[in-house]
């Protein structure tokens, strides 16, 4: 029979209006009069979704037709925020929406509040793939996201007097409307158990792996709409549940709890998401997720293949996997176990198979961030994976010794296996190996990779490192959080922007252009204004709107560097209470971000900032010239209030620890001026900006190398710098903490000593930089010129632009 499709569906706001009251009804059960702000945005996003599904079902068709290829992004991460306003605007809903809900009595902004912020990733690594799932779309390339239904995502985080409080955060509370359960998509997954050996009926051995545990992985689907809704993709969650829910003869004889046991532990799988970032989450619970989500993503694309085809050869023209990170990196094993085990291939074909298909983004160069497991933990967890690895690593091995003779160390820095101290398996090395492209995320990090992590692994294989600078997307991050410069935008230059974002050049015109410029400072400022306002109603603190909004808003950790800005406070502190009389420019230094729960330098970090500001901000002798102020729980929705409302975007990580950085784009997409390090992105940053619209200070990453290695001297050079000495002396001996004295005793000594994240090495002339500012700042039309120009030249920072490069050169697709 032919099956009718759905009529079209109306944009209307008085139809709109009339399916959300039918949506708030017979979907929710809710009488309009009595429907609370959550029913109505419930309401509302089912009818969002509707008119996303029938693009949906004709993008998925649309693949089965062509043979395209398929793009599968693995990741452990998708720091998603709210998806409301997304969707809304990608489809060109937005006015419509917002009339269709005020003819009911509901403001959008209200309801859109209300939405929960999926955080199930920690930072950079899942926000940029939460980007390039909205990019993937908007360039048309089908794709699918794997990862995992975390019930738990990231911590939200309190302040008790000033230390950070993780508390659980339950983005599920009130339901998730925009996912779909697929019953039908369930496979099972093993741990543990035993290899059994076999010999086929061509005389070639078997393995059979007996897992002496199972649970199932249950997919959730989420849909994912690019821009103008030109095509629909799905980001598929995996989520842990019982093979058995109940053990009935537990039950039975009376065990009530033991009953529940299996389905509890299933559960607890993919409870929680790990909140670590580049500080190691080494536990069997982490390796355990990173194995459940592998196996049931490649279970599911090996199915769809063979719905299509007949065969696994045409899996590298059929299907790319894409790695994010060495977290989903057991995969390469797990392909080669489905592909020679359960479907018959031969080893050699299968390595081949495997290689051709998945390629591995290497996200950090930080050695405690790369991850390996213990052997004996491994073979516990995965003894046919273990057997697997070893089969890869003689391969490769013998490969490294015959073709290029590597010697004894070489052979030692390229094995999957880790023989120093105790064994332990190398997930970076196992993700090289068994991926035909290896890329880093901004060009200096992955020049950088080629000669320290993977310095031999390149020489042996040296084609397959290439680079893929970040982006961001530019819907989430200048249209939808400012939608105030958007709209001068395109009074000035028009719409093309829109769709390309390095259209956004000719703004560059206006630049010099004083009435733009003074419109280019109204809209900042109605931004400032609002952050000022969320200020004051989150955490009672005044800010001044009209003071320079000086912002550094990341995950804490020692190689960013909040320890350097929060000493150049007190620096200036200082400064401005001996030097009254100068003409000190007023600022605001705005810190946000969250600390691992277990790195404890980074959360004496956060309670120093803490400590710092109710000093300073209490201290009537600074005349309310400087501010400083940490704001909790930074989330996506935070940075989307935080962003347009930055003048002085900081981005101070020591050189050649950032891999890349993407909040640096998005503040300077959003007009902000950067003082920064030539590290990650910021050096490509500078080379689209140019020089003089950018602040660069300190060491370049040969620098840093370069010190570390003959020794830096960093007492001398604290005894060389007058305002360093004092501001580290004040902080050490418990000015700000006359609570307990000794609280930044030992922080302060680690710079003395060692001064591993070259905070003392940099600070003059980071001190420098920010004096510099100052002067830009009392320049008003020079400050305009340059931010105008930063978002002007910004644009190559898209991350449709990354996609496009990954598409054109690691995946062939699209
Ligand atoms: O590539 C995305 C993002 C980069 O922008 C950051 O520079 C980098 O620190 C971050 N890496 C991680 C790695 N964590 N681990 N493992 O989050 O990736």
């Amino acid at each position: 029979p032919t099956i009718p499709s759905p009529a079209p569906r109306s944009s209307k706001p008085e139809i709109l209006a009339e399916e959300i009251i039918e949506r708030l009804t017979y979907r929710i059960g809710k009488d309009a009069k009595v429907a609370k702000p959550h029913d109505w945005l419930t309401a509302t996003i089912l009818v969002v979704r509707d008119r996303i599904i029938d693009k949906w079902m004709e993008s998925t068709r649309n693949v089965y037709a062509t043979g395209a290829k398929r793009v599968y992004y693995l990741s452990l991460e998708f720091l998603i925020g709210r998806l409301m306003r997304d969707a809304v605007s990608n489809l060109g809903l937005m006015e419509e929406v917002r009339d269709a809900l005020a003819s009911l009595g509901v403001d959008v902004a209200v309801i859109a509040g209300l939405e929960p912020d999926a955080a199930l990733g920690n930072g950079g690594l899942g926000r940029l793939a939460a980007c390039f799932m909205e990019s993937m779309a908007t360039v048309d390339v089908p794709a699918y996201g794997y990862g995992i239904r975390y019930v738990h995502g990231l911590f939200r985080q309190q302040m008790a007097d000033g230390w950070q409080v993780e508390l659980p955060e339950s983005w599920l509370a009130h339901g998730n409307p925009w996912e779909f359960e697929r019953r039908e998509s369930a496979y099972e997954i093993g741990f543990g158990g035993a290899v059994d050996a076999a010999n086929s009926p061509d005389g070639e051995p078997r393995y059979i792996w007996k897992p002496a545990e199972r649970v199932i992985a249950a997919a959730f689907d989420t849909p994912v709409v690019g821009w103008r809704g030109k095509r629909v993709n799905t980001l598929r969650l995996w989520s842990a549940q019982p093979i058995d829910p109940i053990l009935l003869d537990a039950f039975n004889a009376g065990d009530h709890i033991g009953a529940l046991r299996e389905s509890n532990k299933a559960e607890s799988l993919t409870r929680v998401l790990y909140p670590a970032d580049a500080t190691p989450a080494g536990q069997e619970l982490r390796l355990r997720q990173e194995f459940f989500f592998s196996s049931a993503s490649l279970q599911d694309i090996l199915r769809r293949h063979l719905q299509q085809y007949d065969d696994f050869t045409s899996l590298p023209d059929k299907v790319a996997i894409q790695l994010n990170d060495t977290h989903p990196a057991v995969s390469v094993a797990e392909l080669m176990r489905l592909l020679c085990d359960v479907h018959g291939l031969e080893f050699d074909q299968a390595w081949d198979i495997t290689r051709g298909t998945i390629a591995y983004t290497n996200h950090t160069l930080l050695p405690e961030a790369l991850e390996s497991w213990p052997v004996p933990l491994f073979e516990r967890l995965l003894p046919r994976h273990m057997q697997i690895i070893y089969a890869i690593n003689a391969k490769v091995l013998l490969e490294a010794r015959k073709t290029k003779n590597f010697s004894d160390t070489e052979i030692r820095s390229i094995s999957l296996i880790e023989e120093s101290g105790s064994r332990r398996v190398r997930m970076g090395n196992l993700a090289f190996v068994g991926s035909h492209s290896i890329n880093g995320v901004s060009a200096l990090h992955t020049d950088l990779m080629k000669v320290t992590v993977f310095a031999d692994l390149h020489k042996l294989y040296p084609d397959r490192i290439n680079n893929k600078t970040n982006g961001i997307t530019p819907r989430r991050w200048l249209q939808q959080c400012n939608p105030g410069l958007t709209g001068l935008i395109r009074e000035a230059i028009g719409d093309d922007f829109l769709d390309d974002a390095e259209k956004l050049r000719p703004l560059d015109k206006f630049a010099n252009d004083g009435a733009f410029q003074e419109k280019f400072a109204a809209v900042k400022r109605a931004n400032k204004v609002a952050l000022a306002n969320l200020v004051a109603s989150r955490m009672g603190v005044k800010i001044d709107p009209s003071a320079m909004f000086d912002i550094q808003i990341k995950r804490i950790h020692e190689y960013k560097r909040q320890l350097l800005n929060v000493i150049e406070a007190v620096a200036l502190y200082d400064q401005i209470r001996s030097r009254p009389e100068l003409d000190w420019v007023p600022r605001v230094k705005l810190f946000a971000g969250k600390a691992a729960p277990s790195y404890h330098n980074a959360k004496l970090i956060i309670k120093l900032i803490n400590d710092v500001a109710r000093t300073i901000n209490n201290d009537p002798a600074v005349r309310g010239l400087l501010k400083v102020v940490f704001v909790p729980n930074y989330n996506v929705s935070l940075a989307e209030v935080m962003v347009p409302a930055a003048d002085l975007s900081e981005q101070i990580s020591t050189a050649g620890m950032e891999a890349s950085g993407t909040g640096n784009m998005k503040f300077g997409l959003n007009g902000a001026l950067t003082i920064g390090t030539l590290d990650g992105a910021n050096v490509e940053m500078r080379d689209n900006v140019g020089e003089d619209n950018i602040k660069i200070f300190g060491l370049r990453a040969d620098e840093v190398a370069d010190l570390r290695t003959k020794g830096h001297n960093p007492r001398a050079i604290i005894e060389g710098s007058h305002e360093l000495a004092q501001a580290l002396s004040a902080i050490g001996s418990g000015v700000f903490s006359p609570d307990d004295r000794n609280r930044y005793s030992e922080l302060i000594d680690g710079i003395y000593s060692h001064d591993w994240f070259m905070v003392a090495a940099d600070f003059d002339a980071y001190a420098q930089a920010q004096r510099e500012v100052d002067d830009l700042w009392n320049d008003k039309a020079a400050w305009s010129e340059k931010t105008i120009r930063n978002t002007a030249r910004m644009g190559w920072f898209s991350s449709d632009r990354t996609i496009r490069q990954y598409a054109k050169e690691i995946w062939r697709a699209g």
